[in-house]
């Protein structure tokens, strides 16, 4: 194995570069490469400074997780850091790219940083359910005040490296190029003297008992019962309150004890499944359309943040609508989502006005003409679906992608109202479409490789995570939605309300129960579909009549101020437990002749997780999902399913 790591020697400057693609992990070889870089320099009297940097995309993204469901093997991380902050020579990190975990932790190491502009640095390592493993949680707080250092490390999220040099993570900011103003950074430290080892600074803030129960009562609630947000603030403590050597050490152990927990096996799993969603192989090597024109049918909340996405992925969207009125809203909403990304700080005003000028709204389809890809979202039913594909047949490029944004219905019906079939594809987005990740594509029977290769190249573009579905009702998702939702209303009829469903859904990790999301989405669409599908269902088919009865109140979910639950108009958000629910509830019970029992939160999970795996086992069965992990990441991505629990095939020890 050639070394990932060189060393070469210039004007008393070492220049140690680690190569070791894609993102420089420090695998085994890496760490060993660098311990050597350390031995040579010390035994080398002609070097003055090292400077440490990567070559490729990025300096170091942190420890190589690939060997975390193995035994550790030496050298380890912290001894090779140790290393670096006791070397008779002055470090400078040459950070670009990101600066992740073990990455971040590294660069603690050296005596000084210096970063591109554009890098980010972070501790990601809660995402994974782990704690730094490193030495960040002691280092760390000794170059920034420690309100940053929780924010980072119990967070997970990188910040920028403007931000970095503003709370003291990095000493400077390249100017030109970033090796070049390594080198002369080292050079200088060579001749003003070796700045301290950050790990012999003291702590920052060392606060009280009280500030630290504070904090971890508001990362507890956050977390949803993942355990690794508390642990990092609990490594922290131990960082800015224990002896140095005592902190390393404990820092450390709870790592270990965290890399062998069930949450970091289904945080890493997730790791790998949402970066290995299946592409069906009859794609690969096939050139998708360019998708520099883009356009969408419907403005309403969908289309509208369809076409926010492509425009904050760079792209040009012209948006079409039935009337001007209809158009004017359109474009009032577009740019409402874009004037909300600038507000948060997601979009500079520049990037902000140059977005919207990629953007036109229109009272007719002859702007989609040139487009590569037509994204409709309409109203979800087959006659208006039909309707439009059938204009846009006529009117667009014979060659453009045509995708239905439908979230249940027959795709391959949709296509049939085309001459072409083959360039019709699903892509079914999330709301809001210009945040959640997910994107569904529905290969329908006679999708050509094209079709589908323009679609997952439409998803790279928004950096969403595409999982390929088949044709069914419901696709993946929605279909194993309906499953479980249904087993509710059944829990429901058997002595459960639906507070009692959501709490055991929030106990088990889910951001919102099933009955507050549909408040949320409004109770009209699932009943439409349920009246379509009435005349097909089998007579003997359990089913739950309180969601018709529901809907038949006219409570439609928060847009009409009720539905599962009341909202009264004092603007409360969560919605409040309604006599007139329970009422409903408790006459179903009765005329079904249930004797309503006391479920525990666990008997309703039960419940719940056994009927998305039923339904689960299905689709695969079906061939509606590639392989058991893409019902995961869609679950965890697209219905709120905790990501630290793997997914429901994960809980189920499925694996692909
Ligand atoms: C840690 O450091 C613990 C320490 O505190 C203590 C140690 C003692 N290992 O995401 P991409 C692969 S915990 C192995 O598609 P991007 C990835 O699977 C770690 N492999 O690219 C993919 O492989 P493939 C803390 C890794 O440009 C390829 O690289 N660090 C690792 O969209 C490209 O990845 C993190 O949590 C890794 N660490 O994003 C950082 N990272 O091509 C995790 C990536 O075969 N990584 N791969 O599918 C990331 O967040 C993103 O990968 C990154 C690049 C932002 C770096």
């Amino acid at each position: 194995m050639t070394n990932p790591v060189s060393v070469t020697v210039e004007d008393g400057i070492a220049l140690v570069t680690i190569d070791n693609p894609p993102v420089n992990a420090l695998s085994l070889a890496v760490r060993q490469g660098i311990m050597d870089a350390v031995t040579r320099i010390e035994g080398d009297a002609s070097v003055g400074a090292a400077v440490l940097a990567c070559a490729g995309r990025t300096f170091v993204a942190g420890a190589d997780i690939r060997e975390f469901g193995k035994p550790p093997v030496e050298p380890h991380l912290p001894d090779v850091l140790a290393a670096i902050e006791a070397s008779r020579v002055p470090w400078v990190a040459a950070v670009h790219g990101t600066a992740l975990g073990g990455g971040l932790e590294l660069a603690l190491a050296c005596h000084a940083r210096i970063a591109d502009p554009a890098a980010k640095l972070g501790l990601p390592e809660v995402t994974l359910g782990l704690v730094p493993g490193a030495g960040g949680t002691v280092r760390l707080p000794r170059l920034v005040a420690l309100d940053d250092a929780i924010d980072m490390v119990t967070s997970g999220k990188p910040v920028g490296a403007k931000k970095a040099n503003g709370i003291g993570l990095v000493e400077r900011i390249a100017d030109g190029d970033l090796l070049a103003d390594a080198r002369t950074y080292a050079a200088e430290l060579n001749q003003s003297g070796k700045p301290e080892a950050v790990s012999a600074r003291p702590p920052r803030e060392v606060p009280g008992d009280d500030f630290w129960a504070e904090k971890e009562k508001a990362i507890a609630a956050r977390a949803r019962g993942q355990a690794s947000p508390v642990e990092a603030l609990h490594a922290l403590r131990d960082g800015v309150t224990l002896p140095v050597p005592d902190a390393f050490a404990a820092e450390r152990a709870r790592f270990l004890r965290l890399r062998d927990s069930e949450q970091a096996a289904a945080l890493r799993y997730m790791f790998f499944a949402e970066r290995n969603t299946g592409r069906p192989a009859d794609i690969e090597g096939v050139d998708p359309l360019p998708l520099d024109s883009t356009g969408v049918v419907g403005g309403g909340t969908m289309g509208a943040g369809i076409a926010a996405a492509m425009l904050l992925a760079g792209m040009t969207v012209a948006l079409a609508e039935r009337d001007a009125d209809a158009a004017g809203k359109a474009q009032e909403r577009v740019a409402g989502i874009l004037d909300g990304s600038r507000k948060r700080g997601l979009l500079s005003d520049a990037a902000h006005d140059d977005a919207l000028s990629r953007f036109s709204a229109h009272d007719n389809y002859g702007a989609l003409a040139d487009c590569d890809l037509v994204i409709e979202a309409v109203f979800e039913e087959m006659g208006v679906k039909n309707a439009v594909f059938a204009e846009l047949d006529r009117v667009c490029r014979p060659d453009a992608v045509l995708a239905s944004n439908t979230s249940y219905l027959d795709v391959n019906a949709i296509a049939e109202a085309t001459k072409d079939p083959s360039r019709v594809v699903g892509l079914h987005f999330f709301s809001p479409a210009h945040i959640m990740k997910l994107l569904e594509i529905v290969r329908t029977d006679a999708a050509a490789p094209t079709t589908l290769a323009t679609a997952f190249a439409l998803a790279k573009k928004l950096k969403k995570i595409p999982v390929l579905a088949g044709v069914c009702d419901g696709f993946i998702g929605n279909r194993i939605m309906s499953a479980y939702r249904r087993e509710c209303d059944f829990i429901l009829e058997e002595g459960a309300l639906p507070q009692d469903v959501d709490a055991a859904m929030r106990g088990y990790g889910f951001a919102m129960g099933i009955y507050a999301v549909q408040d949320m989405a409004g109770l009209d669409i699932a009943w439409a579909m349920r009246k379509r599908r009435a005349e097909t269902r089998p007579s003997d088919e359990r089913y739950s009549k309180i969601a018709d009865r529901i809907c038949e109140l006219g409570r439609f979910g928060r847009k009409t101020g009720a539905g599962w639950f009341a909202y009264p108009s004092d603007g409360a958000k969560a919605g409040q437990p309604d006599p007139a629910i329970e009422a409903i509830i408790l006459e179903e019970s009765a005329r079904l002749g249930y004797e309503r029992k006391t479920f525990t939160a666990d008997e309703i999970m039960q419940r719940i997780l056994s009927s998305m795996q039923a339904e689960a086992r299905a689709v695969l069965d079906e061939g509606i999902a590639l392989k058991p992990s893409d019902i995961d990441v869609t679950m965890v991505h697209g219905y709120g399913f905790p990501r630290h629990k793997g997914g429901p095939m994960f809980a189920a020890g499925i694996r692909d």
